[in-house]
């Protein structure tokens, strides 16, 4: 555990700042949590659970397999949820870093296109596990990068639906009221194959990220030295996302900045001199924390849903 003297160091303000502002070289890892104050929930802990099932558990190959239309309905869901939401002071701030330091890049995991909303730029930000809004075929190289269609289908329209009576839960959250089964014959299919089923353009476990995607992360990182690596909203569980901290760590130099609602004693244990742990919310830290480089956070900048 680090000691009282030095977690005042490490929760320090000036002394994030005073690194801040010598830092050109700065990576972000994001997960769920920076999304959290958008109102959409995260996968582990409290929020982690869509009806009776683990989201976590919803999120693979074999999922889909043994119930495309119970992962559909999911994922239809969270396409809603998403549109619905709207980035958050966070997002806003991180776009705002890209466009102040050109050596910034933002890694996040999440697949919710609020950081697109924002309006980051897109050559400083990689979606690791890529977007709700991108569809693909199952089996043939089919895509269609960018569709907002909500519902998606009629099949999946108990998704897309407002409560009826927000004093009770969603009925499609309820899982003592049963779903209607969805035939596969009523899912999207492949437009060009015809016979495969869509599903969406994320990275379920066991799958690989996008190889270029890796090859040019893997670039940015050995290009120079990175000074600071941001590590906001995640509960860093998923690789290859939770070993690009310390991947980009040249001892000495880059600073680890914490940044999570909870931070464990196992967390604050294992950060270094020169690390930083700030506890509590994205939405409220990241803005406070990046103000000396972008000043205020302007969050009203969004004007249409794209990617
Ligand atoms: C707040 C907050 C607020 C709350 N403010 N904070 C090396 C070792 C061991 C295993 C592996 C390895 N390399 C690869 C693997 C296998 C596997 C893996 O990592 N397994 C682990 C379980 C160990 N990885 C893969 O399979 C990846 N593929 C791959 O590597 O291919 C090659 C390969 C395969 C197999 C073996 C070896 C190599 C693919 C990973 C894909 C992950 N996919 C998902 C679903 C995406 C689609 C979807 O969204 O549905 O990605 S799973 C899920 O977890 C999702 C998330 O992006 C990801 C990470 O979760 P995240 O974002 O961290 O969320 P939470 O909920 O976990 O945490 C939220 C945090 O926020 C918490 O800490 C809160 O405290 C905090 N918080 N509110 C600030 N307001
Ligand atoms: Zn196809």
């Amino acid at each position: 555990m680090a000691s009282s003297a030095s977690r005042a160091a490490l929760s320090s303000i000036p002394l994030f700042h005073e690194k801040l502002l010598k830092s050109n070289r700065i990576l972000a890892v994001c997960g769920a949590g920076l999304s959290a104050a958008s109102g959409l929930p995260t996968f582990r802990g409290a929020g982690g659970l869509w009806r009776n099932h683990n989201a976590v558990d919803l999120a693979t190959p074999e999922a889909f397999d043994a119930d495309p239309g119970l992962v559909w309905l999911f994922y239809a869901y969270r396409r809603h949820m998403a549109l619905t939401a709207k980035p958050n002071p966070a997002h806003y701030a991180l776009a705002e870093l890209a466009r102040k330091r050109p050596g910034f890049k933002c890694l996040s995991q999440n697949v919710d296109n609020l950081h697109v909303r924002a309006n980051h730029p897109s050559d400083q930000l990689s979606l690791l596990h890529g977007s709700l809004f991108t569809l693909k075929c199952t089996t043939c190289s089919w895509k269609d990068p960018y569709n907002i269609a909500d519902p998606l289908c009629p099949a999946l329209a108990p998704a897309a639906e407002s409560n009826p009576d927000p004093t009770k839960p969603l009925p499609l959250l309820d899982p003592a009221q049963p779903l209607a089964e969805i035939r596969e014959s009523e899912l999207p299919h492949c437009p060009d194959c015809k016979t495969e089923l869509q599903r969406p353009g994320v990275v379920w476990f066991g799958e690989m990220l996008d190889e270029d995607m890796l090859d040019d992360i893997e670039e940015w990182i050995e290009k120079e030295p990175v000074d600071m690596v941001l590590v906001v909203g995640t509960s860093s569980a998923v690789y290859p996302a939770a070993g690009y901290a310390e991947r980009a760590r040249t001892k000495g130099r880059t600073s680890v900045v914490t940044v999570n609602l909870e931070i464990t004693e196992e967390d604050w244990g294992r950060m270094r001199k020169g690390d930083f742990g700030f506890e509590g919310d994205a939405s409220l830290l990241v803005p406070e924390l990046l103000r000396p480089v972008i000043g205020e956070v302007k969050g009203e900048e969004e004007e249409e849903v794209k990617v």
